[in-house]
């Protein structure tokens, strides 16, 4: 009856504001036109309407705590702007009446760990995925199709409409990710969590944390607590710095995997390690404290790679920190390490490997490493050099996509941009976006690929309003180059998807960059006038 009743109303306003203005989504009733970031795979409309109303429950297929818990989590979502108490509760199958219904399936080879399928009937929506993983990329895509004030964090008004039917959907790559260098400035757990809550809502699966660099040591080691005690005192630019503790840094893991986020942390070995350097002068081959640096050279620090002590350092550091993270990755770093000899470098990047696998992870390095022996499962980080890149694929590693001149996030938009580095060019929106993994470098496959990511430096950027001016809107770019077939990609496209974020962004508060590329839509974020 419900339905009913809302269709014919829909008729009537339709009707109504046909005359009024030539607003044709409203109310929604075609799924195909969305414009969901990263694109899906397939989206067909059955041409009717769902309104999500007061009373509106969310079920769960029983016997899951996981389903759960993704279930409170689109709660979170949903609840502020709504208004509705909507309740989270386990079922045995699948409830119609205006409900939301989380399942797992069997089998479904296409869909992979990540894949999804979201259908929209006119009285109940569905998410369903082989995995947990999954269902929270799906809930990602609901959160997108429901009205940019959905983002709020007061009620607002109605109605809750979504066009009814199927998005089926999974990813190309199996890594999506950025990384955020809290070791130039810090961050605060805050920050952290902000920046993951931006990755979760484009689907991205991987935050790569820069602990430790010249500037600062940015994580508790208990072992050697001058790391932090000293080596965390100060920032680029002589601000005060900080780190995390242990709990907190478990705060912003579980925090990621309650998104289906991995965290991989680094430390940056054997350059860019002045702060521990400064901190224990054992680690320094004269046997001396360097002083605590707040510049932004690189390529001037090196650990004593003859020193045994330094080896006995790397390991309490990679255990502790193994320790804290579920993630089956550590990362070594390995990047721009000019003061220490190839001679010197290739038998320490050697003995590092072997500290993180006894640690039970998988090795991942800027791509230099590959100058070494890489073990089994290596996966080397392409930034600078398509040789050394090559040199990894040749000893059977894969590799991440992070070409300085394309996925820096980093570079500045253009030569006006304030915030930013230029070194390895000027990255508008479009540079960003218009490329491809596969036919990066000659020579290096997709099977060779495990995926991209956009790493920030922060000698420039101090807070989240400077984070999120360099971020968005290109992480978005990256986060479709990860997910979406290249050939379901235009920026023809992708653009009017992108421009119609406008009033999303504005509604999280998000300081972005608006670039003069994108046609940005104001579609005011509020209800629309009729139903007032
Ligand atoms: C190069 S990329 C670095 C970083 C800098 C960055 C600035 C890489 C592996 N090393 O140390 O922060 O450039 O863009």
């Amino acid at each position: 009856m419900k339905s009913i009743f809302f269709g014919s109303l829909f008729l009537l306003t339709s009707t109504l504001m046909g005359g009024l203005n030539s607003c044709k989504s409203y109310p929604p009733t075609d799924l195909a036109q969305n414009n969901i970031i990263p694109k899906p795979v397939s989206v067909v409309a059955t041409r009717g309407t769902f309104e999500l109303s007061e009373g509106a429950m969310l079920y769960v297929q029983e016997g899951s705590d996981e389903l759960l818990q993704l279930g409170q989590y689109l709660a979170d979502i949903l609840t502020p702007a709504t208004g509705f108490s909507m309740a989270v509760k386990p079922s045995s199958s699948a409830p119609s009446g205006g409900n939301i219904f989380l399942s797992l399936v069997d089998v479904d080879n296409e869909l992979g760990e990540e894949g999804y399928e979201l259908t929209i009937h006119k009285d109940w929506v569905q998410i369903a995925a082989v995995q947990p993983a999954g269902i929270a990329r799906g809930i990602q895509t609901l959160r997108q199709l429901f009205p940019p004030r959905i983002e709020a964090n007061e009620p607002q008004e109605g109605p809750w409409l979504l066009a009814t039917g199927t998005v089926r959907d999974f990813p190309q790559y199996s890594f999506r990710g950025a990384m955020l260098d809290v070791a130039r400035h810090f961050f605060q757990v805050k920050d952290v969590k902000q920046y993951i809550d931006y990755l979760a809502l484009y689907k991205m699966n991987v935050l790569h944390l820069h602990l430790s660099d010249d500037q600062g040591w940015r994580i508790e080691i208990k072992s050697w607590p001058n790391l932090t005690q000293h080596g965390a005192s100060t920032q680029v630019g002589g601000g005060e710095g900080g780190f995390y503790t242990q709990e907190e840094y478990q705060e912003i893991v579980q925090y990621a995997q309650e998104r289906y986020i991995t965290i991989i942390p680094e430390i940056d070995l054997p350059g860019h390690t002045n702060a521990a350097l400064s901190s224990y002068p054992e680690l320094n081959c004269d046997g001396k404290a360097t002083e605590l640096y707040t510049g932004t050279k690189v390529g001037f620090s090196t650990l004593c790679t003859k020193k045994e002590v330094v080896y006995e350092f790397i390991d309490d550091v990679v255990r502790e920190l193994s320790e804290m993270t579920p993630g089956k990755y550590f990362h070594i770093g390995g990047d721009e390490s000019l003061s220490t000899p190839l001679k010197d470098y290739i038998p320490f990047v050697n003995r590092v490997q072997q500290i993180v696998l006894s640690h039970g992870k998988q090795v991942i390095g800027w791509d230099e490493i590959a100058h070494a022996r890489l073990v089994e499962n290596a996966v080397v980080q392409y930034w600078a050099r398509d040789k050394n890149a090559l040199k990894g694929v040749e000893q059977g590693a894969r590799v991440i996509m992070s070409p300085a001149a394309k996925a820096y996030l980093d570079m500045k938009y253009d030569s006006t941009t304030v915030l930013g580095l230029h070194w390895a060019g000027y990255i508008e929106v479009d540079a960003g976006y218009n490329w491809d993994l596969a036919s990066l470098v000659p020579g290096i496959e997709q099977e060779q690929i495990l995926g991209v990511e956009a790493p920030l430096w922060s000698e420039t950027v101090t807070n989240m309003q400077e984070i999120e001016y360099m971020v968005i809107p290109r992480l978005l770019g990256y986060a479709e180059i990860g997910w979406t077939h290249p050939s379901q990609r235009s920026w023809d496209e992708y653009k009017v998807r992108l421009g119609n974020q406008h009033d999303r962004f504005n509604v999280l508060g998000i300081n972005y960059y608006p670039s003069p590329l994108v046609p940005w839509k104001d579609g005011s974020a509020a209800a629309p006038e009729t139903e007032k």
